[in-house]
């Protein structure tokens, strides 16, 4: 058997940011002008008028103050509210791997390895551009790495579920290395007309190396052990899908995008959270204070703050659960892995730390690490 470790990580942030007012201004002008175009069919109650937006609501429900997009100006043009994305032949890279190309460099770079060193990716993401060929196969071509690749998808969960096969793979010895890699773009299935989730998502990719921890050549994080969790629930549900053309009666409905009861998902994912992990510290025979970091799913600022209480009985210092939300909003499964990446300094040599991912599904991942 071989110890697995984290000796790398990259991310990969779109240059355009929309602030919580440009798009409050946005999705107003756009409510207004449906309610005038409507205004027939409002009168007669055949349609709800659209109550505006407000950045105060958005900050105070959520934490988030910026996301990072893809395209800025498709999203915020009242007449269309989604991103516009070039049309690519099949000889340019997808729009997917092109990001995740930059993610994986940067960290094969960052554990001082290249692609030679490296014998699997897993492109773990809660949406693929493409039925198949697999993404990652697509990137591994790009990237030059032999070996094999393959796509997964548990929606928020799918980063750390992938470290988990990743690191299983490793731990038996199938493979000396992996990059699990999570390129999302989920401005493209966020529904941005609608103002009870058009404040939530963004755009980015992250990626982790994973190695046998004999092959770490500097500072990295040995994966002590990982645990993952599912239980279905329709309270977060995207029904686009091959199927689509084959049922006549799905034309462009709302339920082809994101679609989520937000409240329930805060009241029945924070337990089933907060037990995961509990219990993968018992397991792991650690206690709450043994926990030098949390690295959090990043979908809402008080859920974090609730299940940072529940675990280590008081309230978390913001150091030892870093939040991301405020400058990326939610960015699906690479939320928790954004934190890690940028806020894993100042720890020594034996500090653990807990990478945790949870949403649709329900699903929760769960990571821990320690800091050599
Ligand atoms: N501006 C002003 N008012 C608003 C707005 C707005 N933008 N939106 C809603 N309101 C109103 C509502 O209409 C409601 O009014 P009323 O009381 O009159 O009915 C009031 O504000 C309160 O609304 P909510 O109850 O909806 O507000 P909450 O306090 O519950 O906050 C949140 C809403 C922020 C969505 C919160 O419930 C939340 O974050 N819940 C957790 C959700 C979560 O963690 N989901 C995980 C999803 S991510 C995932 O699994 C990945 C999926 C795949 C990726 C998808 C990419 C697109």
């Amino acid at each position: 058997m071989y110890q697995p470790a984290i000796t790398g990580t990259g991310l990969f942030t779109p240059k355009e940011i929309i602030t919580n007012d440009e798009l409050v201004v946005a999705f107003n002008a756009y409510a207004d002008r449906y309610n005038t175009e409507n205004a027939q069919d409002i009168t007669n109650g055949v349609l709800e008028a659209k109550a505006h937006s407000s950045s105060n609501f958005i900050v105070q429900a959520s934490g988030i103050e910026n996301r990072y997009v893809l395209d800025k100006k498709g999203i915020l043009d009242p007449d269309r509210m989604y991103p516009r994305l070039r049309s690519r032949t099949d000889d340019e890279p997808s729009v997917m791997a092109e990001i995740a190309l930059e993610a994986c460099t940067q960290a094969i770079e960052n554990a001082g390895k290249t692609p030679a060193d490296v014998d699997a990716v897993i492109c773990a993401a809660s949406n693929m551009e493409r039925a198949y060929p697999a993404i990652a196969i697509e990137i591994q071509k790009l990237l030059g790495i032999d070996g094999f690749a393959f796509d997964m998808n548990v929606a928020c969960s799918s980063a750390t579920f992938g470290i988990q096969a990743a690191s299983d793979m490793i731990r038996t010895g199938t493979i000396r290395s992996a990059i699990v890699v999570n390129p999302e773009i989920c401005s493209a299935h966020l529904e941005w007309r609608d103002r009870d989730c058009h404040f939530i998502f963004g755009d980015v990719c992250t990626a982790v190396l994973i190695e046998r921890d004999e092959l770490a050549t500097g500072n990295h994080f040995v994966i002590k052990s990982t645990r993952c969790v599912t239980q279905f629930s329709n309270n977060i549900r995207n029904n686009n899908g091959y199927l689509r053309r084959a049922r006549d009666e799905m034309e462009d409905r709302r339920d082809m995008q994101f679609m989520q009861n937000g409240r329930k998902v805060f009241k029945e994912v924070v337990p089933m959270v907060s037990n995961l992990i509990l219990e993968h510290l018992k397991d792991e025979n650690l206690a709450a204070e043994d926990l030098k970091r949390l690295w959090l799913h990043q979908a809402n600022k008080s859920m974090n703050d609730f299940i940072g209480r529940k675990v280590l009985g008081r309230v978390p210092e913001p150091h030892e659960q870093p939040n991301i939300l405020q400058d990326y909003a939610n960015t699906s499964s690479a939320g928790s892995i954004i934190a890690f990446s940028k806020y894993s300094d100042n720890l020594n040599s034996g500090d653990i730390g807990i990478i945790c991912s949870f949403g649709a599904g329900y699903s929760v991942g769960s990571v821990i690490v320690e800091y050599r």
